[in-house]
């Protein structure tokens, strides 16, 4: 199994002169100004501010399917988040804050990218062994914030893909997130339940052994391998749904994999590893501006809480990692706070998409679950186009610099990119990313007029107050996971302001709503898109 070796604040100890030379480089500017500015003490007071508001270092940390009800702070009463309760009525938290898709790749192409998903085919939830969705001369969040001086990392979940296909895992991997603006990177491939199931820095299986190589297919096993399917007495978390084929650490994962013993994770240990490499980060990167994306990995499935925190909660594994993941923001705050970069760093709080309970593994997630509320009162939950599957918490936190409040305005991901892009006076813009930085720091309750959800490639419009759901001939209800899609064969229109459970179907009673509705809908997909769905563009 491979040891957790923290290397002191690096990702990568062969980079260590290079950043020597970085940080003496940014000493010696650093040195230069203050020489410059304490000539005059009220010019440095202004000089001082405006440098701490212009290039502040910008954490984004991203939870892996928490639902809009999971946080005290988004009124679960059950489930105790008194970590992210804090950030988030410290900082301002939104409302109408939208993943813009019910599943993972897709959120996170549009995180980093700005660009809607279902304008890039190869966006939906990605295999272990899928090659690199992001094209490397597409702008992202961390290009960009390189481009404004930013040093820029990854901690956690990746799920956009990884080389060109065919990826040999013994050698180094890529193009990944080192090839798409991050100066560093220690990920997991996928997920926590798909090959390979080891760790990746800058490009390299962590504790690879040579000896012992590393095979990944998603089609068929390795001669000789164990499987979830016919090795039903090696498991320690039985398989509900699909999750039958290798077995790693007595649970089984979608896909095949052989060899790499040595670098394989201990998912127990998972939360504390990402936690110490995005505290290491920090740590090294403290005197420079950087970009740290924090990608954690729960309460996404297999849920393994470490067993400090196996029955914290009270609701089984599922609860346990989301109290683990609460803890674990907590302690990462409190590097922040003890390095003395609080107020000087934005921090950014979301998930990829909304909850689910039973995704293939049985673990007590329904059985356990009490009176709490995943979703809250939002109708459906991941893959689905209500609004339970996109709407998610999310709430930005800046010490001495975002007052503490709540806003409606409705923001997406996708405007992270063009909004921090404004923070640091760069003039890059994602494709379908608004600037809302007045509504991100909280100076205004203006956000987007509308959006285009996404759901396992169905699409729906919200604009306003209102949501539009097109015909979709697929089952209404995921009876694996018992969650209800959205798909109806006819129209579905709802007030989200009176009826935030999408109950009332005003399709047919408020026509003209629903004609505007269809009409922005279809100008923002394109001609393309209503000749393949057969609606018509009026
Ligand atoms: C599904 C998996 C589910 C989860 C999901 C990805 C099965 C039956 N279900 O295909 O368990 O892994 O993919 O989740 O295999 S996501 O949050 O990364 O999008
Ligand atoms: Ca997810």
């Amino acid at each position: 199994m491979a040891k957790n070796k923290f290397k002191i604040g690096l990702f990568k100890n062969e980079n260590y002169n290079h950043y020597m030379k970085r940080y003496r480089k940014v000493l010696l500017i650093g040195l230069a100004i203050g020489l410059l500015t304490c000539k005059d003490d009220k010019k440095k007071s202004v000089s001082a501010k405006s440098s701490d508001t212009a290039k502040p270092n910008i954490v984004i940390i991203y939870a892996d399917d928490l639902g809009y009800g999971e946080l005290g702070a988004y009124g679960a009463t059950e489930l105790k988040t008194p970590n992210l309760d804090k950030l988030a009525n410290g900082g301002l938290r939104f409302t109408s804050g939208y993943a813009s898709s019910a599943t993972c790749t897709p959120s996170r192409y549009a995180l980093l990218t700005g660009t809607y998903p279902w304008r890039n085919k190869n966006a939906r939830i990605l295999s272990g062994s899928a090659p690199l969705i992001i094209d490397t001369t597409q702008m992202t969040i961390p290009k960009m914030l390189k481009g404004a001086g930013y040093t820029t990392g990854i901690v956690g979940k990746w799920h956009l893909g990884l080389g060109s296909g065919n990826v040999d895992w013994n050698q180094t991997i890529s193009p990944g997130p080192n090839e798409v603006g991050f100066d560093e990177s220690y990920i997991m491939a996928a997920t926590q339940d798909r090959v390979p199931t080891v760790y990746i820095e800058n490009g390299k299986v962590v504790d690879l052994d040579s000896n012992d190589p590393i095979s990944v297919d998603y089609k068929k096993n390795f001669s000789g391998e164990l499987t979830g399917k016919n090795n039903p007495e090696l498991l320690k978390m039985k398989w509900h749904h699909g999750h039958n084929n290798s077995i790693v650490n007595g649970i089984p994962r979608i896909g095949f994999m052989k060899g790499g013993e040595a670098a394989k994770w201990v998912d127990e240990d998972m939360a504390d590893t990402f936690l110490n490499k995005a505290q290491d980060y920090v740590k090294f990167h403290k005197n420079e501006s950087f970009f740290l994306y924090y990608a954690l990995q729960q309460p996404h499935v297999p849920r393994t809480p470490h067993p400090r925190f196996v029955g914290s909660s009270g609701m089984g594994p599922r609860g346990d990692v989301i109290v683990e993941a609460d803890w674990c923001v907590g302690e990462f705050i409190k590097t922040l706070e003890s390095e003395g970069l609080l107020e000087n760093t934005l921090i950014i709080f979301t998930s990829d998409n909304g909850p689910v309970l039973n995704d293939g593994y049985f673990d007590d997630a329904v059985e356990k679950l009490g009176n709490h509320k995943p979703a809250g009162s939002l109708r459906g939950g991941k893959y689905s186009l209500f609004e339970a599957g996109t709407r998610v918490p999310f709430f930005t936190y800046w010490k001495g610099h975002i007052d503490s409040g709540v806003s409606d305005a409705l923001v997406s991901q996708l405007d992270l990119l063009t909004s921090l892009a404004e923070l640091v006076n760069s003039n890059t813009k994602g494709p379908d990313s608004e600037n809302l930085l007045n509504a991100f720091l909280g100076d205004s309750q203006k956000g987007r007029d509308e959006m285009v959800l996404e759901a396992t490639s169905r699409t729906a419009l919200r604009k306003g107050d209102w949501v539009m759901i097109p015909p979709n001939t697929g089952a209404a209800l995921n009876k694996l996971v018992n969650i209800e899609l959205g798909n109806k064969k006819e129209y579905q229109l709802y007030n989200l302001k009176e009826d935030i459970g999408q109950e009332k179907n005003l399709a047919k009673s408020n026509l003209d709503k629903l004609e505007e509705m269809k009409a922005i809908y279809m100008k923002i997909k394109g001609e393309e898109y209503s000749s393949i769905e057969g609606l018509e563009l009026k």
